[in-house]
């Protein structure tokens, strides 16, 4: 080793190994190797001109350590990294600048590239993809058309939400608390043609194959809910003097007898066909038409005040015992969701039960709590009451009862509902995959052939959403007139675009085979590295990327193109990395960290060891810059130790089994993701090794390097070569800690009182001084000789003995 040890100077060895590593392709993964395999992806970014946040690195340096320590573990890593660059930033941006969306989306593509490579991130770039490249596009495109073609992506005139600022339809997964996801703004109800995908056709097994992920509790949950399987019946009643039928749904058929008044959806299609037997068409009118335009959130809020109206001279009979109820418009039953139409108990349900209070309508308890009386609403189980040959029935035992007494006679049915809701796939706007059919005023709406693939975006000057429903694309008569695949004659193209969770839908595939012209990824290579091992990225996407995903995957399923159910069997999320004052970082509050920053005066692996160490992984933790301080001092001690002992030959059998110990840490700790406490147990090795430098000898520094490699890249390969070592780190093989050496030793304590021994405690090896004295302490043969006597001095001789001085 060099005698004139030279300082840690992060800035000159960084960007050393960086291009090294490039050179000798260290991060490239062939597609079949005899090792086994290991796909860890991260979620791609959307390429913002802000570039990334440290936040970003946070997810990016935990799955990188998992990548290389795999590596060295033997695996076959796949660790790659692309762009989800649709969206309406750069579109926005193209607005406001003129400049061509695709060329500002490539520029910053560039900048967080070089921010990626700067912090030591080991992914293959050989795979790297691209959401807007038109190779990609076109296999997106095709995912579409396959759709289409087994009757899975429809046209639709429903009335949908639509954002005002962004001028475009949204998914109903996009709102969130009436907002629009992207923007903020207030989402409005709008009638417009759209291209809607069926994923209510897999709400099924979207929420049955959640069963086998080995996914974030929390996460699963909220898709749990966000599908929302509800199981119950639709039941019939009958209109007085009218031949037709109201059909309702209902959770709880087991309440049947306490309905007291039927409620319609106000766009149910029933108070049309009623118009003329309704003495009160006109006020009813009125309030469908104001109900017409209220949000969905909005109209089933609990808060709000319930309105509606009585449909005067219709009247509806319960099944079960005859009884005649009114019939009512109001806007807090939904027309989209079960059949449009409740049946009011209002002694047993919240909603009804304001209405019924506000309207001066029927209450009739007819369950009864097992325990004790019912306030009413009671919403829980019980005991039937007021329910005639029902009557003391369970009330979970009444529902299957009542219904298939009911079904007899066709009254009822059991069903399953769902909360999901098709997806509302068509944007408005410019910057996003074109929907490859055309219009055809003969043969209708026909798909563009495959062969024809990709329908490239044309280039425009104007980029502004026209606001009237159509894409900017509208404008460009070049582009929108074309020939009809089928007859060849004249035909107009579909100008809406897709959303930007298409291309994110399936990117994960395309990683693997991202070359491949025939098809979209070829059979053995997505058999070779599917699933996905570990996915890590914000909890942000708990529905939205992930339901939309799994929606794709699963149809892929269908289609023969990939081989396992679902795409990501291992998910974990990054808490958040908040700014020093505790609030989110925001360019607004000024207070955001830049990632350059930190690497230029720390280097890129103390940001790596901070923002593994800063906490548990998943939770959310403000920056400090005085704790980065504290990594770079770390890494700096780690450097010095290694030059004042790789000249010591042999180690001490303690300093041996403290770094086997630590080795069984940190491997376990990777394997958990517990990324803060691996580090925590390099600290404190690090402290035992430094007050013990003569007892360190070169092997243990070689197992503390190979075992930092992961989390510290840089410095770890340089100070591998300065222990005389020309191969990368990264080809060594992960050390395996010897069970042995990890066992806790046992040692046997003397415990002296006033310097006679009075006992012999067993304890372990490592023991630390306050430890030894307490276990001391609580022998029973130690207390008995202790008494209430005040202990003045407690003598603690490491590894023989204790004294108590009494
Ligand atoms: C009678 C009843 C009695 C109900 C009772 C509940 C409690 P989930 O779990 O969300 O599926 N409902 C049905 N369709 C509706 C619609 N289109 N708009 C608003 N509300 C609707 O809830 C199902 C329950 O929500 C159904 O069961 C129905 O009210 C109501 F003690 O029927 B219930
Ligand atoms: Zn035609």
């Amino acid at each position: 080793m060099d005698k004139n040890n030279s300082e840690y100077q992060p800035q000159i060895i960084e960007p050393k190994w960086q291009k090294r590593w490039e050179e000798i392709n260290a991060d490239v993964a062939p597609d079949f190797s005899g090792k086994p395999k290991f796909y860890n992806l991260d979620m791609f970014p959307y390429p913002s001109g802000a570039g990334l946040h440290v936040g970003h690195f946070k997810g990016y340096a935990a799955n990188d350590v998992v990548a290389r320590q795999k590596r060295m573990a033997g695996f076959n890593v796949l660790h790659p990294m692309g762009w989800d660059a649709f969206g309406l930033p750069a579109e926005n941006y193209a607005i406001k600048t003129g400049i061509q969306p695709e060329i500002s989306t490539n520029k910053n593509i560039e900048n967080i590239k070089r921010q990626m490579k700067m912090a030591g991130l080991s992914y293959d770039w050989s795979r790297e993809i691209n959401t807007t490249d038109s190779e990609y596009c076109k296999w997106t495109q095709w995912i579409f058309l396959k759709l289409f073609e087994k009757g899975l992506a429809y046209e639709s005139e429903l009335p949908i939400n639509w954002c005002p600022s962004c001028k475009t339809g949204l998914a109903n997964e996009e709102v969130a608390g009436g907002l629009c996801e992207r923007c903020g703004a207030k989402a409005e109800k709008k009638n417009l043609r759209q291209w809607v995908l069926k994923i209510t056709a897999y709400a099924d097994r979207l929420l049955a194959d959640l069963e086998g992920l080995d996914w974030p509790e929390k996460i699963i949950e909220m898709q749990k809910n966000w599908i929302g399987k509800s199981e119950g019946a639709e039941i019939k009643f009958k209109i007085k003097n009218f031949d037709s039928e109201i059909n309702v749904f209902t959770t709880r058929p087991d309440t049947l007898f306490g309905c007291t008044y039927i409620v319609l959806a106000p766009e149910h299609s029933l108070v049309a066909q009623l118009q003329e037997k309704i003495a009160n068409s006109q006020e009813v009118e009125k309030y469908v038409a104001v109900a017409k335009q209220k949000m969905d959130l909005e109209r089933i809020s609990e808060v709000k005040d319930k309105t509606g109206v009585c449909l005067e001279g219709i009247v509806a009979i319960n099944p079960t015992n005859g009884r005649e109820v009114s019939v009512w418009v109001a806007d807090y039953v939904l027309v989209n969701y079960g059949t449009g139409a409740i049946m009011a108990v209002p002694a047993h349900d919240a909603r009804d039960f304001d209405f019924a209070k506000k309207y001066d309508l029927e209450i009739i308890g007819v369950i009864k709590p097992r325990e004790g009386d019912s306030q009413l609403p009671y919403e829980g189980a019980g005991v039937l009451v007021n329910s005639d040959q029902f009557n003391g029935l369970d009330s979970l035992e009444a529902k299957t009862k009542i219904t298939e007494w009911l079904a007899l006679n066709s009254n009822a049915e059991k069903t399953v509902n769902f909360k999901l809701r098709d997806w509302v796939f068509s944007r408005q706007r410019y910057w996003g995959e074109p929907i490859p059919l055309v219009h055809c005023d003969k043969c209708g709406i026909v798909a563009v052939s495959e062969d024809q693939l990709p329908v490239r975006l044309p280039k425009v000057e104007k980029y502004q959403p026209t606001g009237t429903g159509e894409s900017p694309l509208a404008a460009i008569d070049e582009w929108v007139n074309t020939a009809c695949p089928k007859c060849g004659g004249k035909a107009k193209r579909e100008t809406n675009t897709m959303p930007q969770w298409a291309g994110s839908s399936w990117y994960y595939l395309r990683y693997i085979d991202p070359q491949n012209g025939n098809s979209l990824v070829a059979k053995d290579k997505e058999k070779h590295w599917m699933p996905v091992d570990l996915y890590v990225g914000g909890a942000e996407h708990a529905v939205l990327h992930l339901l939309y995903a799994r929606f794709w995957h699963k149809f892929l399923f269908d289609l023969g193109v990939v081989s396992t159910k679902e795409p990501f069997q291992k998910l974990r999320s990054i808490g958040i990395v908040l700014a020093e004052d505790g609030q989110k970082m925001s360019k607004s509050r000024g207070n955001v960290v830049n990632p350059d920053d930190i690497v230029k005066e720390y280097g890129a692996d103390t940001l790596r060891v901070y923002e593994l160490f800063m906490g548990p992984f998943d939770q959310a933790i403000a920056w400090s810059t005085d704790a980065v301080r504290g990594s770079r001092k770390f890494l700096g001690r780690i450097w010095n130790l290694v030059a004042d002992c790789a000249k010591n030959e042999k180690s001490s059998d303690e300093i041996l089994r403290h770094a086997h110990k630590l080795n069984q840490k940190v491997a376990s700790d990777i394997e958990q993701l517990k990324f803060n406490t691996a580090i925590a147990a390099f600290m404190e090795f690090l402290n035992f090794a430094e007050d013990n430098k003569n007892e360190v000898g070169k092997d243990i520094l070689e197992r503390m390097v190979l075992l930092l490699a992961p989390f510290a890249p840089h410095i770890c390969e340089e100070l591998w070569q300065k222990l005389g070592y020309n191969e990368s780190v990264f080809l060594q093989s992960w050390p395996k800690p010897d069970g042995e050496m990890t066992k806790e030793k046992e040692i046997e304590l003397i415990v002296q009182i006033n310097g006679k021994m009075r006992d012999k405690i067993k304890v372990s090896a490592d023991i630390a001084k306050q430890e030894a004295i307490a276990l001391a302490k609580s022998s029973e043969i130690v207390q008995k000789w202790i008494g209430n006597k005040p202990i003045k001095k407690e003598v603690y001789i490491k590894g023989r003995l204790v004294n108590f001085v009494i």
